[in-house]
Parts: C-alpha cells; structure tokens; sequence
C-alpha cells in the first residue's frame, strides 16, 4: 500500500471548503498568488474602485499628524505590506525626528523584497516572510525598552474577517502589544450599493479575473481540471449586515478533479463557491470595535471622496 504524500496547507484548505455540505468556500488569502497580486494591483487602478486611492490619500494627508501624536521613539511593523506602496509618507514624516525602523510582514517574498528595495533609503527595513501574528510577536520581542510599537493594518484587509473574528483579531495583535502602543487601522466605509457593486463587478472584468484566478491557481498547484470558462464571477451585497461577497457561479453540471487533493467534486447548475467576503464599516462601529479589543481611538481621518477611515488605536 503506498503512503501518499501529506498534503500542503493548500490543498487541505481546498479540501475543506469544497466538501462542505452549505456553502461551498474557497480561503480569500490563496486569491494572492503572483498573477492574483498582479490583478489586484490592476484593480487597484480601476476608476470604479477608489478604496486603493483613499487609503493613499489619507496618509499623504495625515502621516505628519499622525507622528505627532506618538510619543518618543517608534518602531514601525505593517500587517500585509505588500511592496510597501502606501507606507511611504507614514515612513517619511517619521524620519523627519527619528531614525526609522520598519518590520514588513508578508507571506509573499517578492513583494517582502520589492518593499525592502523601495523603503531602504528611509531607514532600516527587516521583511519578515511570515503570517501576521508570529510576525508581531516577532517585532514586539525585538523592541528596546522605552520604544512604542506602531503596527500599521491598512488597506480594509480587517474587512476580510468576520465580525467575531475580527474581534478575536484585534484582541490577539494587543496581547502583543504594550500600552501606550498604537496601531493605525485602514477600514472601508458603508458606501450606496451601486457604487460597491461596480468597484467589485467592474465593467472591465479585472475583479471577475482576479476571481477566477483562485480556480486556476488550483488547477496549476493541485493538479486540478476546472474549466475557468464554466464559472461566471457574481457579487452580492448584504446591506444589513454591510457585506459584499465574491462567488463562482457554477454555470452548468460539472465533476472536477484536484489530484493534490484526492478529491473529486460535483457542483450543480447556479451552484457557487464562494471566495471572499468584505465587509464595511461605519465610524463608529470601528471605534467599538477597538474598545472592545482594549483599545482608545485617538483619531480617526476619513475620506471626502470615497468613504474609507484610518483609525488611530491607542494601547490600553
Ligand atoms: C484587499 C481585501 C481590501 O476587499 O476590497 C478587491 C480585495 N476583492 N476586489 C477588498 C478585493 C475584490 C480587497 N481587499
């Protein structure tokens, strides 16, 4: 009898949310291999969808504010940095008093290296390839005594939790903090729902590719059969409990096998897998949110444009 070979974190997640019996479900981070970075970086750049351009605009407009509310020497760690492309004025404004220190946190190496390349010339940058919370744990049993941590969570990424999970979250980065630590949180707002709708079902098909991707990523890892052009990509908009979610929508009756996985499965007409939930924000819910992980909010910045908040969490 021959042992087959365990299987990678991957195809056990794949495994899990294809043989569930409600609603079949896909993990959003595995969306981010190198061509699904490629196409959010694309995404980023849609007219439709200014969440991107928000978030940038907020911390060109409020890093200096933002340094002068904390106190004396900070160290700097970003949860998800990508290339680091927002960091930048955060890191700049820093610079202005103290010499800066930056830990990125990223699972994907070369965006750790792009990030290091393009921040040096600010200051000292350590990439840590790893998932966010050993990451933090890492930094926090770096830091000297005296020094506050900021931890930077932009981009909406929280929105990919769900409720209680963005609680426990929240709770488990400040158990690695100190008080008196802050962290400046990036969350999407409650907008109409046509305008969430296009940014996530843009007319040019970007997120629809950026969606389907995740079925060919698993044809490519896995050893899988999907046939990418029987999926059509639908979005749905949850406007009581302020939530959009990406499925696949199974456009006829379809057998798949995923070899890596040892798994074979049905999926019938209209059937979806669904492959990332977001969810939106109001101001204030964002503020009970930090109270209820043990934190103040110290400020908050939000958007004219495009509605979206950065938050700054104080420790407590
Ligand atoms: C990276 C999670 C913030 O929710 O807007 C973009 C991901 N999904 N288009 C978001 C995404 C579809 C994005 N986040």
């Amino acid at each position: 009898m021959y042992a087959r070979a365990p299987f990678s974190e991957f195809a056990r997640e794949v495994r899990q949310g294809l043989t569930r019996t409600d609603q079949k479900t896909l993990p959003c981070r595995f969306l981010y291999d190198s061509v699904g970075s490629a196409l959010f970086d694309a995404i980023t750049y849609l007219p439709e969808y200014g969440l991107t351009r928000a978030d940038i605009r907020l911390l060109e407009r409020h890093s200096s504010d933002l340094v002068s509310l904390l106190p004396g020497n900070v160290i700097v760690t970003e949860l998800g940095s990508g290339s680091g492309g927002k960091t930048r004025p955060v890191l700049e404004s820093l610079n202005e008093r103290q010499v800066v220190v930056y830990y990125p946190i990223d699972v994907s190496p070369t965006a750790l290296a792009r990030c290091q390349q393009e921040l040096s010339p600010l200051g000292t940058v350590i990439p840590l390839e790893s998932s966010y919370l050993d990451g933090l744990r890492t930094v926090a049993s770096r830091r000297a005594p005296g020094q506050t941590l900021l931890v930077l969570f932009l981009g909406s990424t929280i929105g990919n939790f769900e409720a209680e999970a963005a609680i426990d979250f929240l709770l488990a980065v400040r158990i690695c903090l100190q008080p008196g630590d802050a962290m400046l949180l990036g969350t999407d707002l409650v907008k109409p729902s046509n305008v969430l709708l296009d940014a996530y079902d843009d007319p040019t098909g970007v997120n629809a590719a950026f969606n389907l991707n995740i079925l060919g990523r698993i044809n490519r890892e896995l050893e899988a059969d999907f046939d990418l052009r029987q999926f059509e990509h639908v979005i749905r908009y949850h406007e009581e409990a302020q939530r959009i979610e990406m499925h696949l929508r199974s456009l006829s009756y379809q057998i798949v096998s995923i070899k890596k996985a040892d798994l074979i499965v049905d999926l019938v007409p209209n059937e979806t897998i669904c492959t990332e939930a977001c969810h939106k924000f109001r101001p204030e819910q964002i503020c009970k949110l930090a109270r209820t992980a043990g934190f103040r909010v110290d400020a908050q910045w939000v958007d004219e444009e495009w509605p979206f908040a950065e938050s700054l969490l104080i420790a407590e």
